[in-house]
């Protein structure tokens, strides 16, 4: 077991075109100056990429992985087949279906390889990575406090009377 200190999240995404969503997962984690990597790996167009990534994440002090896809969306599940390690997918909103094809296609994966799934589009990105710390934080406690902080910044910046 690694010693949770020392790991840092993976923000991976089927394609270039997906990063306009994840860019904003990296900004969270850059902003609570977490530990993160991104990748593009396709489960379609780089199997192969997909399998050494996901056999040698453990070994690279990974300690969650966020997967954004688009249509149909088998990258996170593909991966959570085979790690243990948690998988949070980020259905990336599509030209023809707005995302609603990546949603159903990462939220409805079948018993016993779970995927975490969290909304279309860049709420679901940044929320992939808040959720991310929040594992990381759990046995953590100087990410814990920089969680905190960064949600009390968030309380304090909500008006109590419209303009
Ligand atoms: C999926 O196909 C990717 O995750 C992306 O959302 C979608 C379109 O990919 P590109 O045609 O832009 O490479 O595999």
């Amino acid at each position: 077991m690694k010693k949770n200190k020392n790991l840092k999240v993976a923000i991976v995404m089927g394609s270039q075109s997906d990063y306009k969503t994840m860019q904003f997962s990296a900004k969270i984690l850059k902003k609570l100056n977490i530990k993160y990597e991104t990748k593009i790996i396709s489960a379609h167009r780089t199997p192969k990429r997909l399998y050494d990534f996901a056999y040698s994440a453990e070994k690279k002090n990974i300690g969650v992985i966020i997967a954004g896809a688009g249509g149909s969306a088998h990258l996170p599940g593909m991966i959570s087949a085979i790690t243990s390690i948690p998988v949070l997918g980020v259905p990336i909103e599509s030209k023809k279906l707005k995302g609603i094809d990546s949603l159903l296609s990462i939220v409805q994966m079948p018993k016993g390889i779970p995927v975490g799934t969290l909304a279309i589009g860049d709420d679901g990105a940044i929320n992939a990575a808040l959720l991310a710390v929040a594992f990381l934080a759990n046995n953590n406690s100087i990410i814990k406090k920089k969680l905190n902080s960064w949600r009390s910044s968030q309380t304090k910046s909500i008006k109590k009377k419209p303009k």
